[in-house]
């Protein structure tokens, strides 16, 4: 089966050119350029599809490097499966994920992993990776962590926050950074003080305030910076590499930007949500339907952070900098209903997360048209940055002969409405969405991977069981 994308703009992250792209099976395996008779004019005769993309973009679809389908949290599952969550992924022009496997505390990290494998094995529409959460560092778990590379499994994640569940302490995190410095796996860090957010929020629930809108309070930046900054210290005495998530304060940035002129071996990401919205959009939130709990819909860790305080654009700018290097999404959604609601006069007990994985892609892409960032450096922050940092470089990530035939189409002549609401464009397996209004300059047209079409003419053409567990690499930033 081959396809040929003709006419469109293709943008990698080293540049862009007008070329024809030619996938045969599920591999690139040629780029043409118009003009060029190196195909002679039948080109086109001897292929099974053509895909026209003239006055569009030929993008290497989306890499989402932080999802979170199913986790069990504050009592409940996060409401997308990994069949949900890959069609909204689809959708949104995502087509490799890399989900956290969980171990949680008490359990065997062999057990998560297995668990993970069960829930995501042929239920997926894009390719999955796993990360491996160590919810419990001892002697077991540092064992276990040996075969993780084997395993296609090259990162693992630690939380500073979350005290009794995920939490790791200083000694816990210095032995597994150990550990992963021998074995060249990446460590990936919640950075929050969480037994000190856990004291604040305790002292506001005592005071009366228990609105949504204290969460982003008790979460202070303060909480975010301290932890960067002892994480940073913590790998960089055993030599392990460093990539902390979900970054939303501008102070924890500045960590990252200090211990990277310093040479250190850093790096960050930050997710939508802490670029577009705000913790003064959270406080004004209120509806008729949800009264001032509205504000759970944006309850999630690291919180939404104050725009007046310069959040906001400093991510802006830290992507621009190279301060941050990756957008993904901690894409973990919860309903209102029966989830979020179980914090109703209480904000601990809301479950943490926000949906976003559709609409990564059109978000980054509205910074483009925003003049926040260059076309190139949408893609490198969307797709070719994860793919080198999670060790799919050359497979994924690029639009170059060799790598899999996953390729978006995106329009910048479209439009997409998102939102929850009739005539929106909603996928994932939540009641509401926390993009509710967004209005993008773009639409993702077409979406292939490995060389089938996923998404075309506004209807999903794949499968559950297309999707395959991505065996990943050595991260290109360990050295
Ligand atoms: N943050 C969230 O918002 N949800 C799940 C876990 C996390 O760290
Ligand atoms: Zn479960
Ligand atoms: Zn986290
Ligand atoms: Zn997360």
């Amino acid at each position: 089966m081959k396809t040929l994308i003709s006419g469109g703009t293709v943008v990698n992250s080293t540049g862009t050119a007008t070329a024809d792209v030619l996938i045969d099976g599920e591999k690139i395996v040629a780029l043409v350029s118009p003009g060029s008779d190196v195909w002679g004019s039948d080109l086109e005769r001897s292929v099974d599809t053509v895909i026209d993309a003239t006055g569009k973009y030929v993008i290497p679809g989306g890499i989402d490097a932080h999802t979170h389908m199913q986790l069990p949290f504050g009592g409940t599952h996060a409401s997308d499966t990994f069949e949900t969550g890959t069609i909204a992924a689809a959708w949104g022009g995502t087509t490799s994920i890399i989900d956290f496997a969980v171990q949680r505390t008490g359990e065997r990290v062999e057990d998560g992993l297995a668990h993970w494998h069960e829930l995501a094995a042929g239920n997926c529409a894009v390719d999955y990776g796993f990360h491996q959460i160590i919810g419990g560092v001892d002697e077991l778990s540092l064992k276990a962590m040996e075969t993780l590379v084997d395993e296609g499994i090259t990162s693992y994640k630690l939380f500073m926050a979350y005290p009794g569940v995920f939490y790791s302490d200083d000694a816990q995190i210095l032995r597994a950074m150990q550990k992963a410095a021998d074995l060249g796996l990446l460590t990936m860090m919640h950075a929050e003080n969480g037994p000190a957010i856990d004291v604040l929020a305790e002292q506001l629930h005592q005071q009366g305030r228990t609105d949504p809108y204290f969460h982003g309070i008790a979460r202070a930046w303060q909480m975010e910076e301290e932890a960067t900054h002892r994480a940073i210290m913590l790998a960089d005495l055993t030599g392990a590499p460093l990539y902390v998530v979900h970054v939303s304060a501008k102070q924890a940035v500045e960590q990252l930007a200090w211990a990277r002129d310093r040479g250190k071996n850093v790096f960050g990401e930050t997710c939508p949500q802490y670029l577009y919205l705000s913790l003064e959009e959270q406080l004004a939130a209120t509806s008729d339907q949800w009264g001032a709990f509205e504000g759970a819909k944006w309850v999630c860790s690291t919180p939404l952070r104050s725009k007046e305080e310069g959040h906001l654009d400093a991510m802006w700018q830290a992507l621009r900098t190279n301060d941050l290097q990756m957008v993904s999404t901690d894409h973990c959604p919860f309903c209102m209903k029966d989830q979020k609601e179980l914090g109703a006069g209480d904000f601990r007990a809301i479950p943490n997360g926000i949906g976003s994985i559709e609409h990564r892609m059109d978000l980054m892409y509205q910074g483009v048209v925003t003049g926040k960032i260059t076309l190139e450096r949408w893609v490198e922050l969307t797709s070719t940055t994860p793919a080198r940092m999670f060790g799919l470089h050359g497979q994924k990530g690029v639009l170059q002969p060799g790598a899999d035939g996953d390729v978006v189409v995106y329009d910048p002549n479209g439009h997409t409405s998102i939102g929850f609401g009739e005539g929106k464009t909603h996928h994932m397996n939540m009641d509401h969405s926390a993009w509710e209004g967004f209005e993008i300059d773009g639409k993702v047209d077409t979406v292939l991977s490995r060389g089938c079409v996923l998404i075309r003419d506004d209807e999903y053409l794949g499968s559950k069981t297309h999707g395959r567990f991505l065996k990943r690499g050595l991260s290109q930033y360990l050295v």
